[in-house]
């Protein structure tokens, strides 16, 4: 499977064309929303999401709730387009002066992107802007459905915002506060303390970034490969999580923590039950060995930096006069930590459907269901 993304985050619309997906698969546009709701909520969100009530237009690929095998084109229109259109329109008298930026902000696209294609900033930050991750959640969301229809389940929780760290556990009442905090935060003393954190950030034109933490459930072991190296399937998992933006480090299972461990606390003991096969004793490799999943819960963490557009801003450099000035202060989100959940969650959607059509290549989704069966008869025995 593929798929590519188009849209400036004022421009008329987002575009995504998917192509590879087997006919037959049930795509419901009420999950895409669904999905695309809850990207835009979160505490920290700025005005935009005020102005955004982002719904999927399926344009093609679909027809009656099921694939055809077509590529499925997808749309999001950018409402606020209509205070943009003397701006940003393609046409010859666009106004190129007024919304010019000069003062690149640091840690953003800005300058680098600027210097790179020899053009004004705008042009720049209009693509680097988080705004595509909401196509990344709509074609996410089709992947997803894909997944889910097979017993795959995809879950996050944001595990930290600002420097508080939220206790972690795996049992379903945690999972239920994940699901009904505003922060995707399942420990409520932490929670408190983010909500603290994010007044206080206010107050002082800070940004907050944060880690999150996202899991598959019910993978059979063998998907991605260990022969080449880019067929291994953490490493294509870490550069889909390291393209959302803002997004600065990834591991998997302890991640960093293996590390400090000797050989024989970091890995995980194999053991056979018959009629359910082989399992683990523990998960510190996070469901990953050799670029395959092992049968086990797949369990990444990715880091969010601040978002580079400050309130408060840094110093940095005019690019026309080459004085030293503070960066331009657009409008922006304080913390986008559980958006940014929402994005990860499909972003890895769409890495694991692509490794499953690998595995069990299928033309439609009767044929695709039919091999997935058949190897997990094999695996049970
Ligand atoms: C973003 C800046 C803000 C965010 C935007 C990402 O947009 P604006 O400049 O229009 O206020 O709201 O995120 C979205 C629009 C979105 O849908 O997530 C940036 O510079 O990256």
């Amino acid at each position: 499977m593929r798929f590519l993304t188009a849209g400036e985050s004022h421009g008329p619309k987002l575009i995504g064309i998917i192509e590879g997906l087997p006919a037959g698969v049930k795509l419901n546009k009420a999950e895409i929303d669904r999905a695309l709701h809850q990207r835009q909520g979160g505490p920290g969100r700025g005005g935009r999401m005020k102005i955004e009530q982002d719904e999927v237009n399926i344009v093609s690929g679909v027809r009656g709730g099921q694939t055809t095998g077509a590529p499925v084109a997808l749309e999001l229109e950018n409402r606020d387009w209509v205070n943009w259109e003397q701006i940003m329109t393609y046409r010859e008298d666009a106004d190129l002066e007024s919304r010019k930026v000069t003062a690149p902000r640091p840690g953003h696209a800005d300058l680098s992107g600027a210097l790179k294609y020899r053009t004004e900033v705008r042009n720049i930050l209009e693509r680097a802007s988080a705004r595509e991750t909401a196509m990344r959640v709509a074609v996410g969301s089709v992947a997803r459905q894909l997944l889910s229809a097979l017993g795959v389940i995809i879950r996050g929780r944001v595990v930290a915002v600002g420097g508080v760290h939220a206790s972690i556990e795996e049992t379903p009442e945690y999972w239920q506060k994940v699901e009904s905090s505003e922060w995707s935060v399942g420990d409520p003393e932490a929670e408190k303390k983010i909500w603290e954190r994010l007044d206080q950030a206010r107050a002082e034109g800070e940004s907050l970034g944060g880690i999150i933490e996202i899991q598959a459930l019910n993978l059979p072991a063998g998907l991605g490969s260990h022969v080449q190296w880019d067929r291994k399937l953490d490493g294509r998992l870490a550069q889909a999580v390291l393209s959302v933006q803002a997004i600065k480090g990834v591991s998997f299972g302890r991640g960093f923590e293996l590390g400090d461990l000797p050989g024989s606390q970091a890995h995980d003991p194999i053991v056979y039950t018959a009629g359910s096969g082989y399992s683990r004793l523990s998960n510190n490799a996070g469901g990953i060995e050799g670029g395959m999943t092992n049968g086990q819960p797949l369990i990444l963490k990715a880091v969010m930096k601040p978002i580079p557009t400050l309130y408060k801003p840094l110093g940095t450099v005019d690019l026309e006069t080459k004085e030293p000035v503070l960066a331009s202060i657009e409008r922006s989100d304080i913390c986008a930590v559980p958006a940014a959940k929402v994005v990860l969650e499909h972003v890895v959607s769409w890495v694991l459907a692509d490794a499953v059509l690998e595995k069990f290549s299928a033309d439609s989704f009767v044929e695709l269901e039919s091999a997935w069966r058949e190897y997990a008869d094999y695996l049970r025995n």
